[in-house]
């Protein structure tokens, strides 16, 4: 093999939030791919589909009639994963068999009545009437003394196994911490008692100063590629103030991040011209003790690697030891902010 840099070397990097290293392979990048190429997905819709079950007027497979809604539309999931009376469910709790009930609820929220448009699609007002329903949902949700945490997320595209394009996100609400949560929350509270500050908040300064892995951001904030990112455009948008919830956030803050979201998906959908999947979300403070040290962000977790067709496997290192990359934060970093903010679509018009 060639000298390397010593910057090519693989190495690990430590994720602070979660106590998890991701091992960074970029020397790797060059390597041919004759594996799984996927399909295009349809990427012309239909404004409204007779077909589908969250379309205004339509039918859901519940059964229930949906409203001719005009703008954002929430309903319970009419296949939910947790149901609230579980909390009856005769646990186990012995050393090698424990189980618990898993009170909850779980929701849908539809983006908007057009079948056709993607968050990158909608105006900016439009994504803030989205953030308002997710705040209103998180707020109502927590007002049950039952619930501990509120999940928020979307699952884009076929790749991700959203089952129906119509744009929309899950809400899943849960008695317990869900363990990613659980991480978060251990990792920030054991980050300020032993530095007296916010960890999120410290990143998001260094990362300013550093500025090679910033993707973009505006008055109130920034998205970026974390430096111990696992999937390979990964990012993390983090508000520049402390806040706990997105019921912390005011009018403006929640319209700054209308958009940063409609800015960093365009980004995403530029970078290989299709409508980019990923599963994104919040994580936002529990109700638990200790929830103060929580900050609010949002992840996005892309699949994608080289094209529309080629995806990020995790699979045999991944599974059975850690997560792997090949392209570095930084390299992704540099290709989403080469990549425009004007639609594709939009400049073929
Ligand atoms: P996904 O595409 O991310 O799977 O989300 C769709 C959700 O919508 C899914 O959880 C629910 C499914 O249970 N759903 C209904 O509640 N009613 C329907 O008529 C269709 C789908
Ligand atoms: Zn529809």
């Amino acid at each position: 093999m060639a000298v390397m840099e010593t910057r090519q070397y693989p190495h690990r990097r430590f994720n602070p939030l979660t106590g998890e290293w991701v091992l960074v392979s970029p020397h790797r990048l060059l390597r041919p791919w004759q594996g799984k190429v996927e399909r295009l997905p349809e990427d012309q819709r239909p404004r409204y589909d007779p077909d589908c079950y969250l379309c205004p007027g339509n039918t859901r497979a519940g059964p229930v009639r949906n409203p001719a809604y005009q703008s954002t539309f929430v309903f319970d999931n009419d296949f939910p994963a947790l149901l609230p009376e579980a909390a009856t469910f005769p646990g186990e709790s012995s050393a090698l068999f424990r189980s618990e009930g898993e009170p909850g609820r779980c929701q849908v929220v539809c983006f908007s009545p057009r079948h056709d448009l993607s968050l990158p699609e909608l105006s900016v007002s439009q994504i803030a009437a989205v953030i308002g329903a997710w705040t209103e949902q998180t707020r109502l949700l927590l007002e049950d003394p039952g619930i501990a945490h509120v999940q928020i997320f979307e699952n884009k595209g076929e790749l991700m196994g959203c089952s129906n394009p119509h744009p929309h996100s899950q809400i899943w609400a849960t008695c317990h911490l869900p363990n990613e949560v659980q991480k978060e929350l251990d990792h920030q509270r054991a980050y300020r008692e032993r530095h007296g500050s916010s960890l999120l908040l410290g990143y998001l300064a260094q990362e300013q100063q550093r500025s090679e892995r910033i993707v973009c951001a505006n008055q109130h904030f920034t998205a970026l590629v974390p430096y111990w990112a696992v999937w390979p455009f990964e990012t993390l948008v983090l508000p520049h103030r402390a806040a706990g919830r997105l019921t912390d956030l005011n009018d403006k803050e929640i319209d700054a991040l209308a958009d940063l979201l409609k800015r960093l998906t365009t980004r995403y959908d530029n970078l290989f011209q299709c409508s980019f999947p990923y599963s994104m979300g919040f994580h936002q403070a529990p109700r638990t003790e200790g929830a103060g040290d929580f900050q609010l962000h949002m992840h996005f977790f892309p699949p994608l690697l080289r094209s529309p067709v080629v995806r990020k496997f995790m699979v045999g290192f991944e599974m059975l030891g850690m997560p792997q990359r090949d392209l570095t934060p930084e390299q992704a970093a540099d290709r989403l902010r080469e990549s425009s903010e004007v639609h594709y679509k939009e400049d073929r018009r």
